[in-house]
């Protein structure tokens, strides 16, 4: 087992990584940057080392910086958390040059998955289903043309270093190909470097229901059911769930093994997720995440299984002691965002908070970092922490939902617990009818500001 962690993340992932790190015996080492030396994630730790000034590219993005902090310290594994450099391979391959552990997947995996046309041939070959479409890049505007007329309209462009939402079009036909294919190339020229673009089979109304795993990089491999993340806001995920209100049990079965026989047979190392969108009765991958996610917890309510300690576990090369008869679900979770937030507008409300009192009481978790009088940075992403709510039934989880969001006070700056009281309460997520435009829909409507 490894005996120093360097957690390269901030804010509540570095807080639930520190304390799975205690829980297993192993110091920690915390990373930040001049903005945050008063973040719980520095008092905690056992040691603590300022890596930069308060732009990520120059702090939790430094890999120099980093690397000096392991040296200084000592530390032989880093934890990358989600988000700046989790999904890296090239960091993964630099820690290993310089003999520390990356607690993730090996950089091949990372590399592959981070190539969403690679990602997608690999989950066919893989007998995971996907959603039909180019098998390759699509190079001249005659050559989508050819695509699109045989998948058939509406399409989607997508660019293929892409991912999360950024440089997708919709075309719904041959005369808007032509000026969709140049805007998408010219948004994933800016925003990846790289313009490479493939096309797939646009679903209208789709959920998006996504598979976790675990891995332990030598074949063994399992699947711990799936989360439900269509109610998102501009591709942010805003409240999950598990499981699925639209899933049966023969349902979850059949893809969380089709995804485990996958993850073994390319000896996947550590947590991973696999995408789909869920339309019709049917499943159709369209990526993979490398990481431990943000919403991880919802996982860890419904199996009674800690995420992060076995993805510790693995990376230091200790076998999966779990087999898939040992997963089993329990109840119902679901996680709501809480941002720093205007709940209508949703501008960013930095600042200070003066009253702070998170809920309690059976079935309610906080994973958050702040506290009474911390001050939110301007820095970074303007999650205030994760309410995670469990019960036996989702009726029951959904009361104690209720009754946790009219608990929690958070003042001095704006949040979005207004917006999740509201949707808590409204007809559609009780029943568990949405999609992953249903969000959006119900904002348009103005449904908050009545
Ligand atoms: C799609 C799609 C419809 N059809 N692909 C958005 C983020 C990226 N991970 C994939 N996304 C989508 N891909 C096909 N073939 C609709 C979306 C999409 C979406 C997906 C999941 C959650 C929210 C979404 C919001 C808008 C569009």
């Amino acid at each position: 087992m490894f005996d120093k962690i360097l957690i390269a993340n901030r804010g509540e992932i570095a807080l639930r990584v520190l304390r799975a790190c205690k829980e297993l015996g192993i110091a920690t080492v915390a990373v930040h940057s001049t903005a945050d030396e008063d973040a719980m994630h520095v008092r905690l730790a056992d040691e603590s080392v300022c890596i930069g000034p308060p732009a990520s590219k120059d702090s939790y993005l430094n890999i120099p910086a980093l690397l000096a902090a392991c040296e200084i310290t000592g530390a032989d594994a880093v934890h990358p958390g989600y988000g700046f450099l989790a999904e890296n391979a090239r960091f993964a391959e630099i820690l290993a040059e310089h003999n520390v552990h990356f607690i993730g997947p090996r950089p091949e995996h990372i590399r592959l998955m981070g190539d969403k046309i690679a990602a997608k041939r690999a989950a066919t070959e893989l007998g995971i289903p996907t959603v039909p479409g180019s098998t390759e890049s699509v190079g001249s505007d005659a050559e989508a043309e050819r695509w699109a007329r045989d998948i058939g309209f509406p399409v989607m462009l997508k660019a293929a270093a892409g991912g999360g939402g950024r440089g997708m079009k919709v075309v719904r036909g041959e005369s808007e190909l032509g000026p969709a294919l140049a805007m998408a190339r010219a948004e994933a020229k800016a925003a990846f470097g790289d313009d490479t673009l493939y096309l797939e089979k646009y679903l209208e109304r789709p959920r998006h229901v996504e598979i976790q795993v675990l891995g332990d990089g030598k074949g063994r491999a399992i699947h711990l059911g799936e989360r439900d993340c269509s109610l998102q806001r501009r591709h942010q995920k805003v409240w999950e769930e598990g499981p699925s209100p639209a899933l049966n049990t023969a349902a979850r079965d059949q893809i969380g093994e089709t995804v485990a026989r996958a993850m073994r047979a390319i000896k996947y190392l550590g947590a991973g997720t696999v995408e789909f969108l869920y339309e019709d009765g049917k499943f159709h991958f369209i990526e993979m995440n490398t990481r431990i996610q943000v919403e991880h917890p919802v996982t860890e309510m419904i199996t009674d299984i800690d995420l992060v300690v076995e993805q510790i576990r693995v990376a230091a090369g200790g076998d999966l002691t779990l087999a898939q008869s040992d997963v089993k679900f329990h109840g119902h979770a679901i996680e709501c965002r809480i941002n720093a937030e205007n709940p209508v507008s949703f501008r960013p409300s930095p600042g200070k908070i003066v009253h702070y009192h998170p809920p309690g009481g059976l079935g309610v978790r906080i994973d958050s970092a702040v506290y009474h009088g911390y001050a939110i940075p301007p820095f970074y992403d303007s999650l205030v922490g994760k309410l995670i709510v469990h019960g036996k039934t989702r009726g029951e989880c959904l009361m104690r939902l209720r009754r946790a969001l009219d608990e929690f006070v958070v003042d001095g700056i704006e949040t979005t617990l207004p917006l999740f009281r509201a949707l808590a309460r409204e007809k559609d997520v009780v029943d568990g009818d949405y999609h992953i435009h249903w969000l959006e829909e119900f904002l348009a409507r103005g449904a908050l500001e009545r």
